[in-house]
């Protein structure tokens, strides 16, 4: 079993780097933010959850990814049930991934239906107006993002649905689609653990999967129940370039965890939340933005060579 030394994912000094007192409207929280590279910019597309308690999604752009954030001055993109009753209860999470092959971004998100949370895709050219798929998985299931290319002829996408069976038991899932829309051939991908490990029982996949090297690259949050509540903790993964549905190895270990006031204080104390991240050009440091305590917005910052170092060490 492989051991961590030293720290991999470090915090940045200024945050969290925008909470709901910087927001341009009324808003509760600004949390669980996709990432996305718009030229030279980052996007972030945040989670507002609004005094109603339902969430819709803002963009808000910055030259350096940490600072100067312009907030959109309204909702970017706002539930709207009365074309899409499965958004009655809002809108959250979203993962933003570029598809060349369409010169489009494609949003994964959840819609919060009446028959639970679900999966919805929009594709955008502009992050103003958004072509909506409609919901492409039924409830229960969140935390889904599509790969930026087709694997033989067909997108893949990860997702996380979840039943009563085995005691509530949930894995991450593969599946494959030749329109977006239309989704089938699905496989269990990543498997929660048992017992006592960090990531027993309850898994999600963070931020899209990233194309590099050695293969496709995987954060994903475990969800440790604890008599005080539930501990969400960061692991690593690699899937097979190739054949994503393979599972090449996996990080025995959490590589990041609650540890600061604005990580175990707020709505949901001791939840860290990931959604996107950037990769500057040939750079090797990825910026990762997570949402803190379903409160406010963050950013770490990893060596991509040290997260392919630690995976090399593991088995799947
Ligand atoms: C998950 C999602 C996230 C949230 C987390 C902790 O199920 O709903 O949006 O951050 O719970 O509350």
């Amino acid at each position: 079993m492989q051991t961590q030394t030293h720290r991999l994912i470090h915090r940045h000094p200024g945050n969290p780097i925008l909470d709901a007192s910087m927001w341009p409207y009324p808003a509760n929280s600004v949390f669980n933010p996709a990432a996305t590279l718009v030229g030279e910019e980052t996007l972030l597309l945040v989670r507002v959850e609004d005094r109603t308690g339902m969430s819709h999604l803002t963009a808000t752009r910055s030259p350096d990814g940490v600072t100067d954030w312009r907030i959109d001055p309204q909702p970017t993109l706002a539930p709207d049930p009365k074309h899409h009753p499965e958004e009655v209860w809002g809108i959250e999470d979203a993962r933003i991934t570029r598809l060349e092959e369409i010169g489009e971004w494609a949003i994964a998100y959840t819609a919060y239906s009446k028959g639970g949370p679900l999966v919805s895709i929009a594709c955008t050219d502009d992050f103003r107006k958004f072509r909506r798929m409609g919901p492409v998985m039924p409830p229960e299931n969140k935390d889904a993002a599509l790969f930026p290319r087709r694997f033989k002829g067909r997108w893949a996408m990860i997702h996380r649905p979840a039943t009563a069976f085995m005691q509530g038991r949930v894995h991450m899932w593969l599946s494959f689609s030749p329109d977006l829309r239309h989704w089938g051939d699905h496989k269990i991908l990543i498997e929660s653990r048992d017992g006592a490990w960090w990531d027993a029982n309850r898994i999600g996949l963070g931020p899209p999967p990233l194309e590099t090297e050695e293969g496709w690259l995987i954060l994903y949050h475990g969800v440790r129940q604890t008599a005080a509540g539930c501990l969400y903790r960061l692991g690593l993964a690699l899937l097979d370039l190739e054949d994503p549905a393979r599972l090449i190895c996996r990080s025995d270990s959490w590589v990041f965890a609650p540890e600061t006031h604005y990580e175990r204080t707020g709505d949901v104390g001791s939840v860290v939340f990931p959604c996107g991240w950037t990769l500057h050009g040939k750079s090797d440091l990825l910026s990762i933005y997570y949402g803190a305590a379903d409160t406010s917005t963050c950013l770490a910052t990893a060596s991509l060579k040290d997260f392919l170092g630690l995976l090399k060490g593991s088995s799947a």
